[in-house]
């Protein structure tokens, strides 16, 4: 039995579906909303920089798509200037009656993170740039610690590889506190790179979170998710991390694509059966989805584990 079972449709969104011209639709961050499922996804457009759009569904697993795209890079002031080469990977997070959106903002200054709000997913602020240029992946918990936000991110380093780091705020704009808590293991399938992958859900047994690892092959990198647990108290204290991978591209739409060999996910959601749907984009070209008994996440953590850092 595969601990994520694929959805038999797969994929669940392709550009085919998209109403206006781009290459790919993946990397998406996945909410629910109502009685929806919300999904803002990436594209590549036709010139290779990405853009946001919108998309619904009532079973979380049949997606329609917004006629408009919903986040294009703004054209002016600070967000024009940092997302000049355009935004990507978006995740999602209710915390305080609104909905958190993290994206990647590009630009020839290089890659900062850029945080934006809505409440209805209509009409959309730009908050704040809220981390420096060198800084991708950045998941923020449903959940404040002591009075503060939490968040988990992945800086670029020379010296170090590249690792999961947690950091806290007061108001979502000023970030401290920072520590690395996740490393990638030598020679272990996440032994290049990891980064955070859908914003941590809560367990009985901890903060589950879903993260991507990198592993370097002649033939190019290989994408893989694995997971680990963080405390329900402190979430900057690893109470396991799962030895083996939950998913890696095995199917054809993840193996070929835009990217090879690639599945990467900015979004879960658990449900109320004891089961999390979890999203992936296929080779940086499609959307796709399976499910996983959340109870299996949390003992891969807990019974097989390798050391955090
Ligand atoms: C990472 C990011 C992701 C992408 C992945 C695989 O560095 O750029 O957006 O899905 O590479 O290409």
């Amino acid at each position: 039995m595969p601990i994520v079972k694929r959805y038999e449709k797969n994929p669940i969104l392709t550009a085919d579906d998209i109403p206006y011209p781009v290459a790919t639709v993946h990397n998406a961050g996945v909410c629910k909303y109502q009685d929806k499922y919300m999904m803002i996804f990436r594209s590549h457009l036709n010139n290779g920089r990405s853009i946001l759009g919108l998309a619904e569904s009532l079973d979380g697993f049949n997606f329609k798509v917004s006629k408009e795209p919903f986040m294009i890079p703004a054209s002016d002031g600070v967000f024009g200037i940092y997302e000049e080469y355009g935004v990507e990977d978006p995740r999602i997070t209710f915390i305080d009656g609104e909905y958190l959106i993290t994206y990647s903002a590009y630009s020839r200054f290089g890659v900062r993170i850029g945080l934006a709000k809505t409440k209805d997913f209509k009409k959309i602020e730009r908050f704040s740039l809220i981390t420096e240029a060198d800084y991708r992946n950045v998941v923020i918990f449903p959940e404040k610690f002591n009075n503060l936000y939490a968040r988990l991110d992945r800086p670029h380093s020379e010296i170090c590889p590249w690792s999961i780091w947690i950091s806290f705020s007061p108001d979502l704009r000023f970030w401290g506190e920072s520590k690395l808590i996740m490393k990638p293991v030598q020679y272990h399938w996440d032994e290049m790179k990891i980064g955070p992958g859908a914003p941590p859900f809560k367990t009985g047994k901890g903060w589950l979170s879903i993260y991507h690892g990198v592993f370097p092959t002649m033939d190019g990198c290989v994408y893989r998710l694995g997971v680990a647990l963080h405390d329900l108290k402190d979430p900057s204290r690893i109470i396991g991390v799962g030895d083996n991978w939950i998913l890696q591209p095995e199917e054809v739409y993840e193996i070929t694509g835009y990217v090879h060999n690639v599945v990467f996910s900015c979004g879960a959601v658990p449900e109320p059966d004891g089961t999390v749907k979890i999203y992936w984009g296929g080779a940086d070209k499609v959307m796709c989805v399976g499910t996983a008994e959340i109870e299996a996440l949390v003992n891969i953590c807990l019974q097989n584990s390798r050391s955090a850092l």
